[in-house]
């Protein structure tokens, strides 16, 4: 923001391409609104998004203690379903906790070797809902 708003703008009258005269107050405000998406176009463009998981997508470990799903912006759980094999739902996730921009789940039992997948879905702070899925093999 501070970057966007040290640009130097003048007051002065210009003109668009299209040659279109535009008040400096609205060419000033377009020209914020530019170097805004231009420099920080996660922010203005899109919500947060998972970055990160454990256990990662496609991964292969132990019984895992606790699932945690982090994300590049604040965001809070609405669900999270962690299915084996014949896509039954397995309740042995405990209720999430928040620590800045990472969700986390304990794992209260052993997980059995076998492929699990976990489905997803959260709020980021723009109120827009994030979701998706995720595969995991235990071993
Ligand atoms: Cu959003």
């Amino acid at each position: 923001m501070t970057s966007a708003m040290s640009l130097d703008l003048t007051s002065r009258q210009q003109t668009t391409n299209a040659g279109f005269l535009v008040s400096a107050k609205a060419w000033r405000l377009w020209l914020v609104i530019s170097a805004i998406v231009l420099f920080f176009p996660g922010q203005v463009l899109a919500h947060a998004q998972l970055v990160a998981s454990q256990p990662a997508n496609n991964s292969r470990t132990a019984s895992p203690k606790e699932i945690t799903l982090k994300f590049n912006g604040k965001a809070e759980p609405i669900f999270l379903r962690l299915r084996d094999e014949g896509a039954q739902e397995l309740l042995i996730l405990s209720k999430p906790t928040i620590e800045r921009t990472t969700i986390k789940w304990a794992v209260e039992a052993e997980m059995k070797p076998g492929r699990y997948s976990i489905e997803y879905r959260a709020v980021t702070a723009d109120s827009h809902a994030v979701s998706g899925n995720l595969i995991f093999d235990v071993e």
